[in-house]
């Protein structure tokens, strides 16, 4: 049986899409080894006719640590940004992305309605990217310097994944998503306490930053002497030097029975079996680093990028594209730990979803990008 949900969150006045998810439910058994899905149906927010079949690439299909992504770390680099007077320099290590064409998005989309395809031939210029997402420790060394509070400390709330959460906290939230009963807005939480009063980083300070909008993902960012990816830099990244895959490590979800990302493994959203061996965040580098040594490209928690939200884009081939010039929502990569195929099939790179600039949930965070001196 399938149906579908898509969801909008009222965030003050805003309403705001924040899923446009396809439920698969009652897979056929086997369904997640097979890297197959047929989704149709019809919603009310552009997600309807939703179709697909994509071929298996069976074998082993692995593409990782094609050289030791450690000499693709520019000493130089990492040194020269660390001489801006940011004493203590905690900031993630930066690999170098040389300027390349890639194939951004894919003809063969999981998810037509998100914008997807066409697949079409991009330029981005050299870059450096953080090795990892920007974790709790790293934020909390910005928010200690700058003093900056996070748009979910000003509003007083912020969204948690409810399995996250407390019997006897739930029992005080009556406010639900609709379409979404699995989100939870909860009054105190943000990101030095993830699932709200009670809860703390102490023992997750290696973990992804969460709870971050994407003006709090910019103020880091530009603190840092950096910024966020568009997303065709992101893209581009995520691939690893590989075309036409479906994740930075290859087609195959888990090549010689391993997991490669911190996903979902069960029936979502009641059943979580962590095999994987997480099931909320987990610590940055717990999984392999793709062919540019870059590490939870997917999974783990999603990625703000630079641009706005478009599902239109032209076939012809762009240099360093920028996304459109305004918008509502900005775009996020990667999928989280709460990604299961039967409905976030979204822990591919050409994958794509998007977020009002002033949302945060206990699934999302960033990290940034350098330019070239
Ligand atoms: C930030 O400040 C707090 C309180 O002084 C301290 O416990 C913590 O270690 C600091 N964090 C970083 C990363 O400097
Ligand atoms: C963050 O959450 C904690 C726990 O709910 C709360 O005590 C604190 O005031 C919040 N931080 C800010 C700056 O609002
Ligand atoms: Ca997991
Ligand atoms: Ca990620």
């Amino acid at each position: 049986m399938l149906f579908k949900s898509c969801i909008f969150l009222l965030y003050f006045h805003v309403s705001v899409p924040v899923h446009c998810e396809t439920e698969h439910v009652g897979l056929a058994s086997g369904s997640e080894s097979s890297d197959q899905v047929t989704e149709t149906g019809s919603s009310s927010c552009g997600c309807d006719a939703l179709k697909r079949d994509v071929g298996v690439v069976v074998g082993e299909d692995v593409s990782m640590h094609a050289e030791d992504p450690a000499e693709k770390y520019s000493k130089g680099a990492n040194e020269e940004m660390g001489e801006h007077s940011i004493e203590h320099d905690i900031r993630s290590k930066l690999v170098l992305l040389e300027s390349s064409w890639f194939f951004m998005g894919t003809d063969d989309p999981g998810i037509p309605p998100d914008g997807e395809g066409p697949q079409r031939r991009v330029w981005v210029d050299s870059v450096y990217m953080e090795e990892h997402e920007v974790t709790n420790q790293q934020f909390q060394h910005f928010v200690n310097q700058s003093g900056y509070v996070t748009e979910a400390e000003r509003f007083g709330d912020s969204f948690v994944f409810e399995e996250l959460l407390t019997e006897e906290l739930k029992g005080t939230i009556s406010q639900a998503v609709a379409a979404a009963p699995w989100w939870l807005p909860v009054k105190g939480a943000n990101w030095s306490h993830p699932e709200g009063p009670g809860s703390s980083i102490s023992n997750r300070l290696d973990h992804p930053v969460l709870h971050v909008s994407w003006k709090d993902a910019q103020a880091y960012c530009k603190w840092a002497k950096r910024r966020l990816p568009t997303e065709a830099e992101w893209e581009y990244a995520c691939r690893g030097g590989l075309q036409d895959r479906l994740y930075p490590w290859g087609n195959k979800l888990l090549p010689r029975g391993q997991h490669y990302a911190n996903l979902w493994q069960g029936d979502f959203p009641t059943e979580n079996t962590g095999e994987d061996g997480y099931i909320n965040s987990s610590p940055v580098m717990s999984f392999p680093a793709n062919g540019f040594g870059l590490y939870e490209m997917v999974g783990n928690a999603w990625e703000w990028t630079a641009d706005w939200w478009t599902v239109h884009h032209t076939p012809e081939e762009k240099r360093n594209p920028t996304g459109p010039a305004s918008g509502s929502d900005r775009v996020k990569k990667g999928g989280s730990y709460m990604c299961h195929k039967s409905y976030c099939y979204r822990y591919r790179c050409a994958a794509r979803s998007q977020n009002t600039p002033d949302s945060s949930a206990s699934n999302l965070g960033f990290r940034c990008v350098a330019d070239p001196a």
